[in-house]
Parts: C-alpha cells; sequence; structure tokens
C-alpha cells in the first residue's frame, strides 16, 4: 500500500468518531429501476442548460449495483461511520401513498452490508430529490410537502429504525429553499421570493414533523444538517456590517433561530422588506420545529465576505429571496480549490465557537461534510497524487482539534465525499471523492487522501487505545 507521510494527523479526543458522506443521488444511478419515480433532479438535470455538459444522476456511479464494492471501500477505509441518503421516490415514488417495495429492500440490503463490515449507519432522509409528483404540486412552497415528508420519515423509521441509530432529516435546507427556489442555481429552478421563504419554513415544519415520526418509532439520535456559513463583512462600515447581518439572516439565523432557539430571525424585515410577511406561519410551528435534537450536523467548506451592494430588483416584491442588497467578495489570499472555494481552515474553528458561544443550550455538533474538490487524474504510477485534498482535511480536522480545545462539543467528522461524484449543477468536473471514480468504466481507485485518512484512523484508534477493526 502506498505510504503517505505527510502531514502530521491531527490529534482528536478518545471517542471521537470518523466517517464518509455520499447521497442518493449523487451516487446511485439506477434512476428508473426497480419502481423508482422521478424526483425534481431527473426533471431539472434533463433540461437542457441546467447542469454543465447536461450531466445527469441517470448512472452516476452506478452505486446501486456496486454498493457492496462500496461498503468494502469503506470497510477498508476503516471508518465508524457512513452517512448515506436514502432516495424518497425509490420509497414512495408519487411522493406519498403507494409504498415500492423493491426501494425499501434496496436499504435493507445496503444497511445490512454495512452492519457486516461493523459501519454504523447514518442516515440522511432528504439530500434534494423531492419526488417530482409532490413538485407538481407545489413542491415546498406547500404544507402538503411536509405532511408528505412525514409519512415518508414514519415509513423509513420503521423499517430501518432497528438497524440504524444516526438520523439526519435534512440536508442543507438553504440549498433546497434558496439555491432551488430563489436562485433557480439547483432543483427545481425557481427564481422566487415568497415562494422561497414558505419553502424555508415549510421545510423547518418538515423536519419539526420528521423529528416526531423518527422518535414515536425510537430513534436515538436524531438531528439535521445545515450549511451554516462563516460570515466576514467587508468593513466596519455600518452599511457593509448592517449587509452582514442581512446575509447572516439568510444564510444561518433563519434556520438557528426556530430551531435552536425556538424564536423567528431579529432581522427578518430589513432583509427581506415586504416579503417575509410569514403569512405561511402557523401557531404551534415554534413548538414544532424548535423540539429538542441529539445532535448538529454542521457542513463546512469556506467563509464568505460580503459588503453592501444595490438590490438587483429596486422593487421588494418582484425580488428573489436572495436578492438582499449583498455582493460576495473573495479576499482570502489563500489557496482556492476547484470550485473556487478560498481554504481557510480557522474558519471553521470560528464557526464552531460562534455557535457554542450563540447557542449555549445546543446539542453537540457532528462536522457532517468537509472537503475539497481537486483536478485529480490518475498518475502514470496509477496512483491520484491528490496532495492538496490531504492538506485541506488535515488542517480542517486541526481545526476542528482547536475548537474541542476552546470547549465545543463535537462528537465526530464526516470526509465529503467517499467517492466522485454528480456534483449537482456542476456535474461530473467537480471531483470531492477520497475515491476516483473512472465514469467511463465506473472504476474505482483510492486516491492518497483515501490512504491518508485510513492512516489517521488507524493512528486514532491506536493512541487513544480503541479497538482496531
Ligand atoms: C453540499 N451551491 O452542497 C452538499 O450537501 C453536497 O451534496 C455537495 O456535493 C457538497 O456540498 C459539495 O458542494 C452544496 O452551489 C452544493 O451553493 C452546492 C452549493 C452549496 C452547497
Amino acid at each position: 500500500c502506498p505510504h503517505v507521510s505527510s502531514p502530521p494527523f491531527p490529534t482528536l479526543p478518545a471517542g471521537f468518531r470518523f466517517g464518509a458522506a455520499t447521497a442518493a443521488y449523487q451516487i446511485e444511478g439506477a434512476h428508473d429501476e426497480d419502481g423508482r419515480g422521478p424526483s425534481i433532479w431527473d426533471i431539472f438535470s434533463h433540461t437542457p442548460g441546467r447542469t454543465l455538459a447536461g450531466a445527469t444522476g441517470d448512472t452516476a456511479c452506478d452505486h446501486y449495483h456496486r454498493y457492496r464494492e462500496d461498503v468494502a471501500l469503506l470497510r477498508e477505509l476503516g471508518v465508524d461511520t457512513y452517512r448515506f441518503s436514502i432516495a424518497w421516490p425509490r420509497l414512495l415514488p408519487q411522493g406519498t401513498g403507494p409504498v415500492n417495495a423493491r426501494g425499501l429492500d434496496f436499504y435493507d440490503r445496503l444497511i445490512d452490508e454495512l452492519l457486516a463490515a461493523g459501519i454504523a449507519p447514518t442516515v440522511t432522509l432528504y439530500h434534494w430529490d423531492l419526488p417530482q409528483a409532490l413538485e407538481d404540486r407545489g413542491g415546498w412552497r406547500v404544507r402538503e410537502t411536509a405532511e408528505a415528508f412525514a409519512e415518508y420519515a414514519a415509513l423509513a423509521a420503521d423499517r430501518y429504525g432497528d438497524r440504524v441509530d444516526r438520523w439526519i432529516t435534512l440536508n442543507e435546507p438553504y440549498c433546497s429553499a434558496f439555491v432551488g427556489y430563489a436562485e433557480g442555481r439547483h432543483a427545481p429552478g425557481a427564481e422566487e421570493g415568497r415562494g422561497a421563504l414558505a419553502a424555508a419554513h415549510h421545510l423547518l415544519v418538515a423536519h419539526g414533523l420528521a423529528v416526531c415520526e423518527l422518535r414515536a418509532a425510537g430513534a436515538r439520535d436524531v438531528g439535521i444538517t445545515l450549511n451554516l456559513d462563516r460570515i466576514h463583512a467587508a468593513s466596519d462600515r455600518p452599511a457593509d456590517r448592517a449587509a452582514r447581518l442581512r446575509a447572516e439572516t439568510l444564510h444561518n439565523d433563519i434556520w438557528t433561530e426556530p430551531l435552536l432557539a425556538g424564536r423567528y430571525p431579529a432581522h427578518e424585515a430589513e432583509t427581506w422588506a415586504g416579503l417575509a410577511d410569514g403569512a405561511w406561519r402557523l401557531p404551534g410551528d415554534l413548538d414544532l420545529i424548535g423540539a429538542p435534537l441529539d445532535f448538529l450536523g454542521i457542513n463546512f467548506y469556506r467563509p464568505t465576505t460580503v459588503a453592501a451592494a444595490p438590490h438587483r430588483v429596486a422593487d421588494p416584491e418582484q425580488r428573489t429571496a436572495v436578492d438582499i442588497g449583498v455582493a460576495e467578495l473573495d479576499p482570502y489570499g489563500t489557496r482556492h480549490t476547484t470550485m473556487g472555494w478560498p481554504v481557510v481552515p480557522s474558519a471553521l474553528t470560528e464557526l464552531l465557537c460562534d455557535v457554542h458561544v450563540r447557542y449555549p443550550q445546543s446539542p453537540p455538533i457532528w462536522i457532517t461534510e468537509n472537503g475539497s474538490a481537486e483536478a485529480d487524474i490518475i498518475a502514470p504510477d496509477g496512483r491520484v497524487h491528490d496532495g492538496d485534498r490531504v492538506g485541506y482535511l488535515a488542517d480542517h480536522l486541526t481545526a476542528v482539534a482547536d475548537a474541542i480545545a476552546a470547549g465545543v462539543d463535537v462528537r465526530g467528522y464526516h470526509a465529503w465525499s467517499l467517492l466522485d461524484n454528480f456534483e449537482w449543477a456542476r456535474g461530473y468536473d467537480q471531483r470531492f471523492g477520497l475515491v476516483h471514480v473512472d465514469y467511463a468504466t465506473l472504476t474505482r481507485t483510492p486516491k492518497d487522501s483515501y490512504h491518508w485518512y485510513r492512516g489517521l484512523i488507524t493512528a486514532h484508534r491506536a493512541r487513544t487505545e480503541e479497538p482496531a477493526r
């Protein structure tokens, strides 16, 4: 096996858990097999002009057929846990109503394979693949979709609850609501104001209803995954500081305030002018949304810096919900990944400490995604020398260790991603995997980062005297 000696392994406390993460639409393929219904991402990716080079998840990594090989890669990697998502349209092709037995069977096989390999499944219920039938009836703009999600959550909890300890209701509701219904870069590709704000609220309601169903089914460890941003102001000028507050409201507070503090964000009126009238909010929603969680999942990739800027559209009624009078700047004089994202590990420490200070009652934190996209190629020696990714992972794990040393309760870390995969609107151009995928042959090749991560996990077990696997 290749020996990767640098950089040194970060030191995490005993009991810290290591994992890797994926999502159904990004890896499974088999889009029309065994009774799966279409999701908004099937329709979106098949619409010309929506994804880079017209990429779709029709085949992706063909994980649906190769899951045994992928679980073997996880076992060899030595992870404690594997975070994957269930495709709602495999279980309920219409989103609600008739259950698809062959879809249920697939995740039985996957979960059993993981357990046999000694790997704890961490299940995400919703990683963006809304059944298209529900989008046709209004999607996340309407409360009925949250009710359908509760039905789906109950079905999954009932079927898999005996074997799954850790449940994540939603992945990055920010992206579902605002990238999907306001920016339009993600499915369903809408550009709305009120629609996106209603979507954000209904996603939170869906989360609350699902937590209820999971608890009723006896689930032990229940949480949600947010992509919280560490947002800097471009300057100390009052206008830039106000812009930062609006960005903070849009990216963070709209989620963390109801989930962790039982209230709506303080600055929504100045962020969305007349749009945030909350017509979609019902009495009792905050109690539902703010029910206690066992953990908070955080996905972190990069910090952002914002300055005040003119709105793109003058009339507040005509604006999308992301048109908040803010421009994003990039003053970070550091390396950037192929996504164009600056590499600033200290921002992760700052973010974790912020959450800890702002929400002293916050449940323990898991990093549910962190990783970098690099221009990975198979070298003449047959290996993938992704030293930049190794550096990224090492520095961010050190940032996590720093936050823990400062008193933040972080329980575990998932590298994004196990495999190179369908990177949404960016198609197959961006490679995030610890394992390289050749899309022509679907051959998997572990990269240097895979070997490094395995070494880290092995060293951690030896140092903390946890039994090796
Ligand atoms: C996260 N954006 O997503 C997701 O949870 C993963 O599915 C994804 O592969 C990973 O980060 C890497 O990007 C994002 O365009 C994807 O704004 C795109 C955006 C934001 C988050």
